[in-house]
């Protein structure tokens, strides 16, 4: 029987003059708070340790690598590394990987409580756009500065649960849930910057976003029977506006903690991992009730 309480570190925008060592401050702030609400697993956001840069265009895509990490952890993340070892507490969170080969990735980890890395996800589905699109009231720029990851979703046995990993875009698409989901996922995580407003479409502000988003998760941690963290990094960051609404959703997909503001703020909520069995049991009992000669197109076109 597991049963432990997980939490979401929910961070208020990052500007750009922020350095890696301000954000590690808000980041171990918000650890402390977890610790001492009883939290084993924390979760933070997509690219935690920076501003959302995808919205602004650079010509040269090199001028921007100042905002990836060359190695996990650096001097500059080891504090939270050495904070929740000495707490025994698991985290997750989002950064911008740049790897000796020169490939720019999203990407996001699971640590364990004695700091091993057990968990390296690299985020799959990529929003927007490649090329500067001048009919944009904002850009979005993640095709320019990243590759399509090329892990996979896989999870990893962490603190007695199988976690798994998610980036913001993924939580949208139910292949992504149920490629966990059939790996047997108790927990994923799932950091998100999701601006308010980016595309071609004016009527699409930040109620729909917030719904979208709700309806994705939810609908995802209750088909696959999972618990859910859903972070966000949100609030203004430079004048630019990202939704909230970060939560922890049950295998049910209910809503069991909610974040009531835009700044940093730590949600937290019981898991009974125990739960997760009943869904796969019952309704989700994937042997029993998956009709794969049916879905071939989903894998094929
Ligand atoms: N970071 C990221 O993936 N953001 C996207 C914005 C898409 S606009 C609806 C997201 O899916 O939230």
């Amino acid at each position: 029987m597991t049963r432990m309480i997980i939490g979401g570190a929910q961070m208020g925008g990052i500007q750009k003059a922020e350095t890696r060592e301000q954000v590690v401050q808000r980041m171990l702030a918000l650890m402390d708070q977890a610790h001492a609400a009883g939290v084993s697993y924390l979760a933070y956001p997509e690219m935690t340790l920076t501003t959302f840069f995808p919205r602004y265009y650079a010509e040269s895509r090199a001028d921007f690598d100042h905002w990836f990490e060359t190695e996990m952890p650096n001097p500059q993340v080891q504090p939270l590394f050495d904070r929740a070892r000495a707490y025994g507490m698991g985290f997750s969170f989002g950064f911008c990987e740049l790897t000796p080969e020169g490939q720019h990735f999203n990407t996001a980890i699971v640590v364990s409580p004695t700091g091993d890395i057990v968990l390296t996800y690299r985020k799959t589905h990529l929003p927007g756009h490649a090329e500067f699109e001048p009919e944009r009231t904002h850009q979005h720029l993640e095709k320019r500065y990243f590759l399509p990851g090329d892990t996979g979703f896989n999870v990893a046995q962490s603190q007695g649960v199988q976690m798994g990993l998610a980036i913001c875009n993924d939580r949208r698409w139910p292949e992504s849930w149920r490629v966990l989901g059939l790996q047997g996922v108790e927990l994923v995580s799932i950091g998100y910057n999701t601006p308010s407003q980016n595309n071609l479409s004016r009527d699409e502000g930040p109620e729909k976003r917030l719904y979208h988003h709700e309806l994705s998760v939810c609908a995802g941690a209750y088909q696959n029977a999972t618990y859910a963290i859903a972070v966000a990094k949100c609030g203004l960051e430079d004048g630019y506006h990202m939704i909230g609404g970060s939560m922890i959703v049950d295998p049910d997909g209910f809503v069991i903690a909610r974040a009531t503001g835009e700044g940093d703020e730590l949600i937290t909520a019981e898991a009974d991992f125990d739960k997760c069995a009943f869904g796969r049991s019952t309704v989700f009992n994937f042997a029993q009730h998956r009709r794969i000669e049916h879905y071939t197109r989903i894998a094929t076109q």
